[in-house]
Parts: structure tokens; sequence; C-alpha cells
């Protein structure tokens, strides 16, 4: 077992080590926060988040906030950044940190392919879909395209060997989605939803398929923008874009999990966000500079929900 300091954000990790800091830091805080299974992959691993829900007054329960990283496996800056959060939320003595962790049931996984994150890792950088059907000569699908909201409609290959955006071969055919949407609808009380990926610099709410504004798009836009100014303040270099659909400021691209979220849930808050980076390269040795930003975007998010 990996002791805490084995651990650190000045260098991308495996899975196994991803996982071993979550059981960890789920051992040093086992008040708080507890190892959670949010569904498996194909080739057997769980995949593992962490539960942080501090003791409340009584036991009202606490809104709830998921965060998903890592759908993508070659966006390797999603999971560490993630982990960087997690750190955060369990050590940091600010204020506003401990009083976001206390205010909310958190469920984060920082890595929702695990498979594909660990053939990026020690077989082909640009992988990005997940490795089902492996040893076929054409094999995985796009994880983000195989949810079951307007599946296989925009920006989806039905071609296993595309390389990027094969849909699978019918919605929810890949066991993460599969086993994590059913994670994800037994959650009572899920205010927010958040997927992290890059590396755009970009902030996307739902329908990513469509140019329509949903009923709170108001909402979601000013909540967004007080993410976005609160992460600016960390490095105060570029801008993200300003927020909108992934119709209008990226690309129409159905099957993705937060557009299934929104429809299925109904939850309010849905995001995600598309980190900063350059053909998934972002040097591990400054891996905190994004790592504060998203803790500080998280807490924007979260303080401007609150006066919702
Ligand atoms: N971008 C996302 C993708 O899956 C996206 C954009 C987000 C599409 C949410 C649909 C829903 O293509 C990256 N970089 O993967
Ligand atoms: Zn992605």
């Amino acid at each position: 077992r990996r002791s805490k300091r084995d651990f650190s954000w000045t260098a991308y990790y495996d899975i196994d080590d991803i996982n071993g800091f979550l059981k960890n830091m789920s051992e040093m805080y086992s008040k708080w926060s507890e190892l959670i299974v949010g569904g498996q992959s194909y080739q057997g691993r769980s995949i593992l988040g962490l539960r942080i829900n501090t003791p409340g007054l009584k036991d009202s329960p606490k809104p709830v906030v998921f965060i998903e990283s890592g759908i993508h496996a070659r966006e390797w800056i999603a999971p560490a950044t993630t982990t960087y959060f997690i750190n955060e939320l369990l050590t940091s003595n600010d204020p506003n940190i401990t009083a976001l962790r206390d205010q909310f049931d958190w469920r984060i996984f920082p890595s929702v392919n695990p498979d594909g994150y660990h053939y990026s890792y020690t077989v082909d950088r640009f992988w990005r879909k997940t490795v089902s059907g492996f040893g076929s000569r054409c094999f995985g699908a796009d994880p983000n395209r195989n949810w079951k909201y307007n599946w296989g409609q925009h920006s989806s290959s039905h071609n296993p060997c595309d390389y990027q955006t094969y849909a699978g071969s019918q919605q929810f055919s890949e066991i993460e989605t599969r086993t994590l949407s059913s994670y994800i609808e037994s959650i009572n009380n899920l205010l927010a939803y958040i997927s992290f990926h890059s590396n755009a610099a970009m902030l996307l709410v739902p329908y990513s398929d469509s140019t329509e504004h949903i009923d709170n798009y108001d909402d979601l836009i000013q909540v967004g923008k007080t993410s976005l100014d609160y992460g600016y303040e960390v490095n105060k270099k570029e801008r993200y874009s300003d927020p909108g659909t992934a119709a209008e400021i990226l690309y129409k691209a159905s099957g993705g999990s937060m557009d299934w979220v929104r429809y299925t849930l109904a939850t309010p808050l849905v995001y995600t966000y598309e980190l900063r980076g350059n053909s998934f390269h972002w040097p591990p040795s400054r891996i905190y500079e994004q790592g504060d930003e998203v803790t500080q975007m998280i807490l924007g998010l979260a303080t401007e929900a609150q006066k919702l």
C-alpha cells in the first residue's frame, strides 16, 4: 500500500495508484469519507470514487454534488485535477473550502473509464474510448456517445473502427456507462452533476445536440459565469470562453452523460468543464495550477448556486 506521501500533483499516475489514493484518503479521513463503487469496467475494474459527507445537523440529507471525471481516457488532466480537488476538500483549512466540504454530499469519481485510462497510460497515449471487445481488429466505444439520450445522432460514428466517436453497438452497450448510470439513478437529492474533460477551456450546459435553451438556461449561465470568474482569479491568464451549449460553442454531439442526466433525472445544475491543455498535454509540473482553478470554479459554482 502506498502512503499518502507517495501521491502528488507533479506527475500523472496510472489507475491503480489513483485508486490507491482514494483508498488511503478514505482510511485517513474515515469519519467523513468512504470509498464507493460507481460501476464496473469491461476488464473487471471497479469504478471507484469517494463519498465525502461530513456529519450534519441531525440527519437531514444534504444536496448531492456528483463529479464525473476521466470518461475520455487521454484527457489525463481531468483525473489529476479531480484527485487534487478531493485532497483540497479533505485537507484544506481555508474556511471557504471547509464550508464547501460540509455543505454537500459529494460523490466524486476521478476515472470513470479506468480500462481506457490504463490503456492510454501504458499503450496508446491518445486512446479516448473504452476497450470493450479488446482483441478484435477494432475495439472500444466512445463512452461520451453511449448514453441513452438521442443516442447515435450527432458527432457519433457507427463504425467500430472509428478512433474517436464510435457510439457503441447500441445505447448503453458499454458496461461503464450502463452501471454508472444506474448508480446515478439511485441517488436521491442530486443537485449538481459535473463532468470534466479537456482541452477546450470551455464550460458547457445541456443540451449538447440542440441549440434550444432549457428552462433554467439563464440560471445555468449565470452560475457558470461566476464559476469561471472564480477560476480566473487563480492565475489571471487566459479566460475560458463564455458558457453555452456544445451545439452553439463547440459542436453538436449526442449520447453524452450530462444530457442523459439532465433529461432522465431533471437535475437542476448540469455542466461539462473542458479544462485547459493542448493536444491532451498539460505539463505535470503545473497540474496544481489547474487543480487550484478547478477548486475555485467549483467553489464559485456552489456559491452562486446558493443564491438561486
Ligand atoms: N469534448 C466533449 C465530447 O465528448 C461534449 C464535448 C461534452 C460533447 C458533453 C457532448 C456532451 O466530445 C471532449 N473534449 O471530449
Ligand atoms: Zn472528452
